[in-house]
């Protein structure tokens, strides 16, 4: 190979590496955006009987992961609100409640739809670290959440209730 070749190989590689670093950054910061208006969820123990978070478990809960994204504008107390949640273990869930922790009482229940194939059916809605998630762990998926009433500003939560004694709760805000 005549040495100006070899030479124009070595910088052809040089660049090619140089641009594929450039696009795995652009790659996490669009992540990273996305994940902004992404809600965790935390677990805790329930009472099964009265449906109660247990303030003093006797054991731990299971530490699932969970994220809850509303679709659309933000949730407020005259309009239903619609939102994505997206769980481990998502075969084992019981019910979908809306709660209000502070004033002790939920809304009507929502309507939840589980899809099996959620790179289909919200293809657009979820971010590329939740379709990574769910292509690597058969027990994680996505449920769609509408009819959300919530129907009073304060603090309400979204409680999973799985059919163990764990449940999730996402924290939020209704402003007006
Ligand atoms: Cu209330």
């Amino acid at each position: 190979m005549a040495k100006i070749t070899k030479i124009l190989l070595i910088v052809g590689l040089l660049v090619g590496a140089f641009a594929v670093v450039l696009l795995n950054r652009k790659k996490d910061t669009e992540v990273k955006s996305e994940k902004s208006n992404e809600l965790s969820m935390t677990t805790k123990i329930y009472d099964k009987a009265t449906g109660k978070v247990d303030e003093a478990p006797s054991h731990s809960p299971e530490s699932y992961f969970g994220s809850l994204s509303f679709i659309g504008s933000e949730p407020n107390s005259k309009d239903m609100a619609q939102a994505i949640l997206c769980v481990d273990q998502v075969a084992d869930i019981e019910k979908i409640d809306l709660y209000m922790p502070d004033m002790g009482h939920g809304t009507q229940p929502p309507v939840v739809n589980k899809h099996e194939d959620i790179s289909v059916a919200f293809k657009d809605k979820i971010s590329a670290a939740l379709k990574e998630k769910a292509a690597a762990n058969p027990y994680f998926g996505c449920i769609h959440i509408s009819a959300m009433q919530l129907y009073m500003p304060g603090l309400w939560q979204v409680r999973v209730f799985y059919k163990n004694d764990t449940v999730g709760l996402f924290d939020f805000n209704i402003k007006d």
